[in-house]
Order: structure tokens, then C-alpha cells, then sequence
């Protein structure tokens, strides 16, 4: 067995142990939107090893009984999601597309299950079959085709729409491998490739007619007509098919069933016949391979331009076959192009794929031969844009040069959209160069390139940001001629996340709870937490509650012993660093700050500290160096730690390999403390946050992105703020800010940054770890790691003391979890209905 494969194995096994004794106390809930009972389940389950897959149930491997579940599954879906589509289409309901080359989804099968309130109908039928549903989900690889946040947001966001009965289409990548699978070898991250459809995917569907035809490279020309007039033909110098897949989306008691469409690259013609049969059989493959690259591979980085001629072409491909689709499903009822706005939502999500924009001006003014004013009308409509970062390095921009090659036509229309704009430009600042050089989509200095941002802002007719803070510097610091320009365009639409995955089905005790205390409304309605807080000082619900928690932390403990063998204690405090590794998050800081804690203890053996373990799970982006540096230390500062006996087992130091959903889903709920300590002002909300503190972890965090809302609403006294604030960062920069100035004055950090470049952590190997160190003295520190130090390590001690009073731990702990109303999906997705969207609700009778 493969290592990989024997990670999900644990990671299922132990949540099992978890998720089984949970059911015990679950009130009786109403009847499920499908009836199926456990016999026909179990009817079904058989049906399909025998006739889909030429098995048997005493021949069977997990596999084949995974498999053949998520087919009974898919039976039950697939006229729901039929009939959803009919209803759609009969009424040409308006509906949102949801355009993004990332979409994270994890696991579906016990999701589906869920959303379709019948997970216990299957544990049922699978046990009566003798099998265990959880061994059974465990078979099922991560779909993990994102990256991380900005992935997950938008498989939160289907399941949402679904769940509230909008119309509504996600548009992706068929990648053939998501995100890398990690592992550590000697503490160093090592990428491998995921292969989560190896051997097929039991939810998609290919949809044969619906492929799209997509042009690449080659030349344009003007045709003059007869009239006199012209037009412009673009003649590709090659041509990709792009194949549909399909995935449903059920929502929440399945009203709605809407659909997930990836697109697969493949070449236009199979393969030469001719030249196979001439023996050139490597030859007659390569346009066939070429072609396939396209959707081969996830870009595995969310934060720099990959700059490569493939991912330019990737974003290309989907978006064009999603134009496609979408123009043709619009032409089933309609013939009026005016029309199109009312009936078409496109979200960009990020700047990824806003080529759609170029792409629907193009098909519109040479192939539908609109006017240009016509067409541009119809996408300023139609387009709305969501920006998730403020990091420059992460706005994407395009050489000209690669552009002219790869979509000549799009340059020429993007010049045109250009020129016109530049035209307003100078009329609301008539003269000002300099003005134009910061607005234009065209980047003049250095070569030239597109910028995809201002694309987006000159056509969308509205453009969100993920959170208030966010928002806000997006109007002031990212763009805020644009805001003189627009006023109106720019709002917020705060992020969410589907209660559906992250409580119910992550954590089925606390989800039991909630139903027994609040109702079970609250997977739908997440104020309805609120109606626990009354509880919170309730030392009976208090122990409840911490006892779930514990529950979980035993759960996570097994979970820890089989992927790393290190043993950690439950009653050690649990503090939780999942996301990205990027030095804008600062994994860093919390290195220094361990490494602060075991300093004292080697100094004072007898230091009085709850015992505490630092539980970490990241990928870094491969060809980034210093978070992959971030990740050996803290890899070889755990193997230190973890074995020296003269602390006691006080600290302990865990990097769980392969974080993904399914990893998230059983360290979530098992939290005490959540990590969320990014600069202020850089994290454009983040949504692990809402997650960990929705199963009832308390935050230590920076007044940063969604940070800054949660303290509204849980109360920052129930939270463990520090750090420098948005506008303290601002001044401590434009003051000139000196990492020396801190080193100098804080010798417990001097020692502790000392300590790096010795070999204690890397024996034999003096100065493995001291780009660290340098990072944050002689290369400036760009991320203010050391000018919050002192402040984060108070928070810490704060943390600490708390944690010994259990009950007023509890209380906080309740409060945190019951006070996350707001940071639910479904008020996200409202939001976007009324400030961006204008859906209606058509939820099947
Ligand atoms: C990420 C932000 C997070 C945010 C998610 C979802 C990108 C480009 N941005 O803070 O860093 O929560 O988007 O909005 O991945």
C-alpha cells in the first residue's frame, strides 16, 4: 500500500472512531427530501457491484463498495438533477455562471449524503451488507483541484447556491492532477503527483454533446464586406476540443441539484492515422499529448504569476468553453442579444479568467457581428469580478508578446477596449499622464504587459472584495482611481463557509448538540447558534461541550500517531496552524514564538506552562524557497522537541504531511487554539478563521481580513488579538521600519534568532536554518514578523492563562462557536444575489 493511500486510510479510521459514537443522541429529524429506505439502499448498493461493476459482495474491495455506493448515490441524484435542469430550462431562469480554475472540493460521497439526509440510511444498509460507511467514504480520494482558500470558497459557494435553490453553473478545469501531493523527506517537502481519477470518477459525467472547439494562435484578418464595412476572422493556427464533465451539486435537502461543468483538453483529431500507419507511432501522438497538456495540471501556487505560456492557455481554454456553453444554452430560448445581460451572471472568480471578457467581446462583434458599443454593453452588464488579494505579486499581468502569439485577436480587442477607456480617463482628468499610466490595461514600462486586473474593473459592473477590511483597502490602496471613476462599483460581499461540511458533517457530536439545543434549522440557518449562547455559562452544556472537543482531540491524537509516530497528549492545548504556507501568514512567527517556549524550558525545566502542542498542516508552492525553508525547520525543530525528555512533554511540535479537506475536517474540530496571525492588512479574509472558530476554537489573531468581523461578532474579550493594526503597519513602513531596532531590544528574540544559525536543530549542518534568520534581519523583514513579536507572545502567555480556568475557557470556546452566524455560505451567496446577482429562487416542489 502506498504511503498516500495509508494516509487517507488513518486519517478516515480515526475520525471513524469519532463519527460512530456520535449518532447516539441525534433527535428525530424530518423525513429526508428522497425517500429511500435502507433496504433499497442496500438493493441498489448490490445491483451496482453486480451489473456496473462485474463483482460481487463477497468479492468486493473497499473500493468496488465505495464505488459502487456513490453510484446508488448518483441514482437517487441524477433525477433530481434532471429534473432541476428541465425546470431551469423551461423557465430560461436567470442564472449566475461561475467562472474559476480552482474549485476544492474534498470528498463528495458523505457530503451528498448528508445533503441529502440520508447518511444513515446508507450506514445502515451498509452495515446490514457488513460493511462500515467510513471505511467506505475513507476509499475516496480528495478532489483537490485548488489550491487553497480562494478553491474551497467557490465549492463552498455551489454547495450554497444549490443549497438556497439558484440557478446556478461552476465552470472549471477537468485537471487530470490537483494540487501536489506532499510529503516530508528529511524534513523537506516533496511533490508528487495526485491522482485522484485514476482509475475514473464515479460522480462525473461526460456530456459527449456539448464539446467546444477552441482556436488557438494564428493570425487575424479583415474582411471587407460587400457593403463596405469590415470585419476581422481570426484563422488558429491549432485547434483543442474541450470535453464537459459534469458533476452534480446537490444542495441541502436537494431541492436543487445544480451542475459542476470541467472542462478536459483534448486534440481536435485523435490522432494522425496516416502517419501511425506510415510507423511514425511517437509522431502520430504528439499533437494528441500536446493537446492534453492543457488540462494536465493545476498550477500548484496561489499567489505568484506562474508567467508560463500554458497557464495563459489553460485559462483560455476553460473560459472560452465556458463562453460557448453559456452562449449556447442562452440561444436555446432566445434570439435577442440585448436580452443576454438579463438572463447571464458571469462571476470571475479572481483575475484567472478574465479573458472570458476579451473572448465574449470577440464571439459577439465577428462572429455574432454586433456592434462594437452593442457588445461592449452586454459585457459590461454581464461580468462581475471578485478580487481575493492585495498582494501584488499575485495580480496577474500577461506580456504583450505572448498574448500577440497565443490570442492575437484578443490583444487587438483588449487595445480597443484600452483606447476607449483611456478616453474617459482624460476626460475626468483631462492632461494627466500619469493618471493613464496607472489605469491603463496596458503596462507600459519594463515590456509590456496586460494587466488582467484593470480589465476586470473597466468592464465588470461590480467588484467585490472577500471581506470589509478588504474591501475597503481595495477602494483606497489597490484602486482607487477606479473608485473616483466608478463610485458605485465597488462593494464587499464578505466570505463563508458551508456549515453543511464544516459542522455537520466534520463534527457530528457538536452538530448533535446544536440540534438538541438549538433546533436543527441551524444547517440552513446559522444564527440560530445564537439561541446556545445563553449556555455558555451553563457548567452542565460546558462540559458537554469540552467534552466533544476532547473527543475529537483523541480522534486527532490517532490520527497524529499514524502519520508521523509522535505521540501527543488530548490535555495538551491543541493551537492550530492549517492554510497556505506563504511569509505573508506568518508560519514563521510562529516558529520564533515555539522556539521561545522551549528556550524557557531548557532554561528553567520547572517553567510553568500548560502543555501545549503546535499542530501545523501546509503545502508550500514548489518553487518557493522560503516557505519550503519554513517547513524543514519547522519539521526539524519538531524532531528536536519532540525528543527531549528534559521538557517533560510540555511542548510538542507536529507537521501533519498532505494537509488537504479531508485532513482539515479532522484537525478542525479537534482545535483549541486557531492560528490566524497574518500582517494586517494582507489576508484578504481567509476562511479557515470562520471554520476553527465555528467548531469552537478561540482565535489568536491580527485585526486582519475576516479577523476584524469575527471580533464584532464573538467579542475581540473572547478573542486573542495582538499585533500592529492595518494603518500601524502603514506607519511603521513609511517611517522606515528596521527589524535590528527589535532584535537589538529584545534579547529573549535575539537569543531565539541566534539559535538558528547554530546546528542545534540540524546537527552537523550549522546554518541549514538561517535563512530564517535572515529573512527577518537582512532582508528587511518584509512581513513585520519581529515588530509584532513581543506583542504576540503576550497573546500567547494571555492564552495560557485562560486555558487554566476550564470553565471560562468553555464559556469562550461556546461563545466563539455560537456567535458564527454570519460567517455562513448562504448569507455569502445572499449577498451576492442582492448586491451583484439578481437571482431568483427556483427550488423543485
Ligand atoms: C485568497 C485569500 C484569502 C481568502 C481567499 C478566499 C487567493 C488569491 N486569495 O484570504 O488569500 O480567504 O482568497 O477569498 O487565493
Amino acid at each position: 500500500m502506498s504511503k498516500e493511500s495509508k494516509t487517507k486510510k488513518s486519517v478516515a479510521k480515526k475520525a471513524t472512531v469519532k463519527k460512530t459514537t456520535a449518532k447516539k443522541k441525534a433527535p428525530v429529524k424530518s423525513a429526508p427530501a428522497i425517500k429511500c429506505t435502507s433496504k433499497q439502499m442496500q438493493e441498489a448498493i448490490v445491483d451496482r457491484l453486480h451489473k456496473g461493476l462485474g463483482t460481487d459482495s463477497k468479492k468486493a474491495n473497499n473500493k468496488a463498495w465505495w464505488n459502487a455506493t456513490c453510484y446508488a448515490v448518483n441514482e437517487l441524484v441524477f433525477d433530481k438533477l434532471t429534473k432541476t435542469q428541465q425546470s431551469h430550462s423551461s423557465k430560461d431562469t436567470r442564472a449566475v455562471n461561475y467562472l474559476s480554475l480552482e474549485f476544492l472540493m474534498g470528498r463528495l460521497l458523505s457530503n451528498n449524503l448528508q445533503n441529502l439526509e440520508l447518511f444513515s440510511v446508507a450506514e445502515e444498509a451498509l452495515k446490514a451488507l457488513g460493511k462500515d460507511i467510513y471505511e467506505v467514504c475513507d476509499e475516496e480520494p480528495d478532489m483537490a483541484l485548488g489550491n487553497g482558500g480562494l478553491g474551497r470558497l467557490a465549492a463552498c459557494f455551489i454547495d450554497s447556491l444549490a443549497t438556497l435553490g439558484y440557478p446556478a453553473i461552476g465552470y472549471g478545469i477537468h485537471y487530470e492532477h490537483g494540487l501536489f501531493s506532499q510529503s516530508f523527506q528529511d524534513g523537506h517537502q516533496i511533490e508528487r503527483p495526485d491522482t485522484w481519477r485514476e482509475y475514473g470518477n464515479p460522480w462525473e459525467i461526460c456530456r459527449p454533446e456539448s464539446i467546444q472547439h477552441i482556436p488557438l494562435y494564428g493570425y487575424v484578418e479583415t474582411v471587407f464586406d460587400e457593403k463596405g464595412g469590415s470585419y476581422k476572422v481570426w484563422h488558429a493556427g491549432e485547434k483543442l476540443k474541450g470535453v464537459p464533465w459534469d458533476i452534480p451539486i446537490v444542495g441541502y435537502g436537494a431541492k436543487t441539484v445544480n451542475i459542476l461543468r470541467l472542462w478536459e483538453s483534448r486534440a481536435d483529431s485523435a490522432f494522425d492515422w496516416d502517419v501511425f500507419n506510415a510507423g511514425g507511432y511517437v509522431d502520430a501522438q504528439a499533437e494528441k499529448s500536446r493537446a492534453e497538456t492543457v488540462s494536465k495540471v493545476l498550477y500548484p501556487n496561489d499567489s505568484t504569476e506562474a508567467g508560463k505560456e500554458l497557464r495563459l492557455i489553460q485559462q483560455y481554454f476553460f473560459c472560452a468553453c465556458s463562453v460557448k456553453d453559456i452562449i449556447r444554452r442562452f440561444k436555446r430560448a432566445n434570439e435577442d442579444w440585448s436580452l443576454f445581460p438579463e438572463k447571464v451572471a458571469i462571476q470571475l472568480n479572481d483575475t484567472h479568467p478574465t479573458i472570458a471578457i476579451p473572448e465574449l467581446m470577440r464571439i459577439l462583434v465577428d462572429e455574432e457581428r454586433l456592434s462594437w458599443d452593442a457588445a461592449w454593453e452586454i459585457c459590461q452588464k454581464t461580468f462581475a469580478y471578485t478580487n481575493h488579494t492585495l498582494l501584488p505579486e499575485a495580480l496577474e499581468k500577461w506580456s504583450v508578446g505572448l498574448f500577440e502569439k497565443v490570442l492575437p485577436r484578443h490583444l487587438e480587442i483588449i487595445y480597443e477596449i484600452n483606447h476607449q477607456f483611456m478616453k474617459l480617463v482624460e476626460e475626468k482628468w483631462p492632461g494627466d499622464n500619469s493618471k493613464k499610466e496607472k489605469l491603463s490595461i496596458i503596462e507600459e514600462n519594463g515590456g509590456k504587459r496586460v494587466r488582467m486586473a484593470n480589465l476586470c474593473v473597466i468592464t465588470a459592473y461590480k467588484v467585490n472584495g472577500v471581506a470589509e477590511v478588504h474591501s475597503a483597502l481595495v477602494k483606497t490602496d489597490l484602486f482607487p482611481e477606479f473608485h473616483e471613476l466608478f463610485p458605485t462599483k465597488l462593494v464587499n460581499v464578505t466570505n463563508g463557509v458551508t456549515p453543511r461540511r464544516w459542522l455537520k458533517a466534520c463534527n457530528p457530536k457538536l452538530a448533535s448538540l446544536y440540534d438538541e439545543t438549538v433546533g436543527v434549522d441551524w444547517v440552513v440557518n446559522l444564527d440560530k447558534l445564537k439561541d446556545a449562547l445563553p449556555k455558555a455559562k451553563d457548567v452542565a452544556f460546558q462540559k458537554r461541550f469540552m467534552a466533544i472537543k476532547q473527543d475529537n482531540k483523541e480522534a486527532l491524537v490517532k490520527v497524529i500517531k499514524d502519520l508521523t509516530d509522535i505521540d501527543v497528549s488530548p490535555d495538551a492545548i491543541f493551537d492550530i496552524q492549517i492554510k497556505r504556507l506563504h511569509e505573508y501568514k506568518r508560519q514563521q512567527l510562529n516558529l520564533i514564538h515555539i522556539l521561545t517556549l522551549y528556550k524557557r524550558l531548557l532554561e528553567n525545566p520547572d517553567y510553568d506552562m500548560v502543555p501545549r502542542v503546535f499542530i501545523f498542516g501546509a503545502k508550500a508552492a514548489p518553487g518557493y524557497h522560503m516557505a519550503k525553508q519554513i517547513i524543514f525547520a519547522l519539521n526539524k525543530i519538531a524532531d528536536k522537541v519532540n525528543n527531549d525528555e528534559r521538557i517533560k512533554g510540555k511542548l510538542k511540535v507536529v507537521f501533519l504531511p498532505n494537509y488537504r479537506v479531508t485532513l482539515a475536517e479532522v484537525m478542525i474540530p479537534a482545535a483549541d487554539v486557531s492560528e490566524q496571525i497574518s500582517t494586517a492588512g494582507l489576508e484578504a479574509s481567509g476562511t479557515g478563521n470562520m471554520k476553527l472558530a465555528l467548531n469552537g476554537a478561540l482565535t489568536i489573531g491580527t485585526m486582519d481580513g475576516a479577523n476584524i468581523e469575527m471580533a464584532e461578532e464573538i467579542g475581540a474579550e473572547h478573542m486573542f488579538i495582538f499585533g500592529l493594526s492595518v494603518a500601524e503597519v502603514k506607519a511603521l513602513k513609511a517611517s522606515g521600519y528596521n527589524p535590528y531596532d527589535y532584535y537589538y531590544a529584545n534579547p529573549e528574540l535575539k537569543s531565539v534568532l541566534d539559535w538558528l544559525d547554530s546546528d542545534f536543530f540540524t546537527p552537523g549542518h550549522p546554518g541549514a536554518l538561517s535563512d530564517i534568520k535572515r529573512s527577518l534581519l537582512d532582508w528587511g523583514d518584509e512581513y513585520l514578523c519581529l515588530a509584532d513579536y513581543a506583542s504576540y507572545v503576550e497573546a500567547h502567555q494571555a492564552i495560557d492563562d485562560t486555558y487554566r480556568n476550564k470553565s471560562l475557557w468553555a464559556q469562550k470556546a461556546i461563545i466563539n462557536s455560537a456567535s458564527m452566524g454570519k460567517f455562513n455560505s448562504d448569507r455569502s451567496i445572499e449577498d451576492y444575489v442582492s448586491r451583484i446577482w439578481k437571482l431568483n429562487k427556483h427550488p423543485l416542489k
